[in-house]
């Protein structure tokens, strides 16, 4: 049986009746499937982007657990040398100005040599969040056998550790342990205001030396304006004329490696000079997707019966997130804020990002409390004027409910935080908030962002992770993200909760 057609059955051939949620969401990710992964939009981004990939495959699971494993499989075979996950993977079939910057831009069969590109698959050369290894446990769970047959969590195994430790070792620019971005694109809310301030020092790039695709397919009151996208360009071409070199450490280690443990981490890291770029920030919601992912690893590890490997690596998570409340939580403001780098100071801005840590298990009780509160209160709105937490301050001036990033809902990001308020116990408003987004998600036709308040479509319609998230929410057990490590009891809100003490191991 051809299982890439598995889920095929759930486009009828004649309708007679209104098509389900279900449905739709099937023909979006259909629609949107190449043949071996899936763009998240046919026309703005017809590519394979890496985050995107994973939050996808996590949708995806539920109508073709195969087709879910080769989205992430053809993710992780353009891997580079030195361990990390490009943000896109490049369509050879699709004209190289369809989307900029394209591959000629990147340049990575070549620029990229020096840090292990690959040869014969064109990528770019920074990052996206690492929510790959929870989506790869999720599908491995979606069909085990099916998994198992394939050897997909061995095969995928020594990617996932190369990519974490790639991370883990270069790109900690502070020297705290925490992964720094190098560009807003690699923390994937690219136009947020929190870029706002670190992107300033930057001399964006002659706008005369490219031309904007996107505003061939995005309204331009709804995209970065062009000052910021020079900078943008300017801090990729700066990397990539570097060759993607993050520091002077220059060890290149193979995916095939074996796995590194937290150990390798600390014993390498004094050795490591990072490099000076313009724009290095720590940031919340990408370290809170590592240390997620770290989990998930883990329990990999633990499946393939790598077991001393699995407890090394579910410590160095928990204490990842020792220092994540360390160095970035704001107890005055009650959620995480980045940490500008270069200019040695937190960014007193406060988008969805620093809501984003709730997803993680072992967050001591009177974090996620604040947390919870915070969501729910002014700047936020959840249960109060907004339909769904926006992606930046509803009071804030730089507040804007259309451009994106700047105020627009987006689905992944309310995805993550459903899951985080079931995980803390916060059982009916994760209820509230995953109807909310399946209601949103039929009404604005899987848009790529909503406004908050009314939830209307804006930016892209067909969007990959909006139908396949929304199939998560309708599809997957919510108890099953509930079943975390440490997982309070299922009744009663966060703060009535008693958690185990912050240090605890
Ligand atoms: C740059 C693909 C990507 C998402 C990002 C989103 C947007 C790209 C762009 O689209 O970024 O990577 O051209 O604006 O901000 O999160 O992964 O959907």
């Amino acid at each position: 049986m051809d299982r890439t057609n598995v889920g095929r059955t759930a486009r009828p051939a004649a309708r007679r009746t209104t098509p389900s949620l279900r449905e739709r969401a099937a023909e979006v990710l259909w629609a949107n499937w190449t043949g071996t992964s899936t763009v998240p939009s046919r026309r703005l981004y017809p590519h394979q982007w890496s985050w995107d990939s994973a939050f996808i495959a996590i949708g995806l699971r539920h109508l073709s657990p195969l087709r879910a494993q080769l989205e992430l499989e053809t993710l992780l075979a353009a891997q580079w040398g030195d361990g990390r996950v490009p943000h896109i993977v490049f369509n050879p079939s699709v004209p190289p100005d369809a989307y900029f910057p394209g591959p000629d831009f990147w340049r990575s069969t070549t620029a990229g040599r020096p840090a292990g590109a690959p040869g014969a698959i064109q990528t770019s050369g920074i990052v996206q969040p690492p929510v790959h290894a929870l989506a790869v446990w999720l599908v491995h769970r979606a069909d085990p056998a099916l998994s198992r047959a394939r050897s997909f969590l061995a095969r995928a195994h020594p990617r996932l550790a190369a990519w974490h430790r790639y991370l883990r070792l270069r790109r900690d620019q502070g020297g705290a342990g925490l992964v720094a971005v190098i560009h807003p694109w690699e923390q994937g809310m690219d136009n947020s205001p929190c870029w706002d301030a670190p992107l300033s020092r930057v001399t964006p790039a002659d706008p005369a030396a490219y031309r904007r695709a996107d505003l061939d397919h995005g309204a331009p009151e709804d995209r970065p304006t062009d000052l910021d996208y020079g900078r943008y360009v300017r801090l990729a071409a700066a990397y990539r004329d570097r060759r993607y070199a993050d520091g002077t450490a220059g060890l290149h280690d193979k995916p095939g490696d074996s796995p590194s443990t937290s150990a390798d981490f600390t014993s390498t890291h004094a050795e490591f000079v990072p490099t000076q770029g313009e724009f290095a920030v720590e940031d919340p919601s990408f370290n809170a997707l590592l240390i997620a992912s770290e989990h998930a690893l883990a329990r990999i590890e633990a499946e393939l019966g790598l077991r001393d490997a699995s407890g090394v690596r579910e410590a160095g998570a928990r204490a990842l997130t020792r220092t994540l409340v360390e160095r970035l939580w704001d107890p005055a403001d009650g959620l995480f804020l980045c940490r500008d780098l270069r200019a040695g100071a937190p960014v007193p801005e406060r988008g969805v990002g620093g809501l984003v840590p709730l997803i993680l298990p072992a967050l001591p009780a009177p974090v996620a409390t604040a947390l919870v509160r915070t969501m729910c209160g002014p700047h936020f709105g959840l249960g109060g004027p907004a339909r769904l937490v926006p992606s930046y301050d509803l009071t804030a001036g730089a507040f804007d409910p259309r451009r994106y990033w700047r105020g627009p809902a987006w689905f992944n990001t309310n995805w993550l935080l459903e899951r985080g308020l079931r995980l803390h116990g916060e059982r009916a408003r994760a209820e509230g908030l995953r109807r909310t987004l399946l209601d949103v998600a039929g009404e604005s036709g899987f848009a790529e962002y909503v406004d908050p308040y009314t939830g209307r479509g804006r930016g892209a319609r067909g969007f990959g992770w909006s139908a396949a998230l929304a199939l998560d929410l309708l599809l997957d057990d919510p108890a099953g993200r509930e079943e975390e490590p440490h997982r309070r009891p299922a009744e009663g809100p966060a703060v009535a909760v008693t958690r185990e003490r912050f240090g605890d191991d």
